[in-house]
């Protein structure tokens, strides 16, 4: 006799995925001297006077500039201490974060 009992196909399969990264950006205003950008960027993300430059200069050219990327948490803390760096001298200074794609 012919087996025509039909075996389960389920197989389980486990997932593991990266944790999504995220972009600490850094967004242009009117009043935040580029000197004082490029400082922070220099303190908070450890970048070179160099790097520190091309990344205020894009901002303040195109509006936002991409500063790195970080896990959710780091990304986070740095955004926020680089934001309040620039509000201890009255500067309305503001990095934000977001998840990448
Ligand atoms: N636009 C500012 C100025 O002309 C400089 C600046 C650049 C401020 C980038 C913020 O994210 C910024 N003084």
């Amino acid at each position: 006799m012919p087996d025509t009992t039909a075996k389960p196909k389920t197989k389980v399969k486990t997932k593991v995925e990266r944790p999504r990264l995220h972009k600490v950006i850094l967004v242009n205003d009117d009043y935040t001297p580029r000197e004082f950008v490029v400082t922070v960027l220099k303190s908070e993300f450890r970048m070179t006077e160099d790097q520190a430059h091309k990344v205020m200069i894009t901002a303040h050219r195109r509006g936002v500039c991409v500063v790195a990327v970080f896990t959710k948490d780091v990304a986070e803390t740095k955004a926020t201490r680089a934001t309040d760096a620039g509000r201890a001298k009255g500067y309305p200074l503001l990095f934000t974060t977001e998840p990448e794609e």
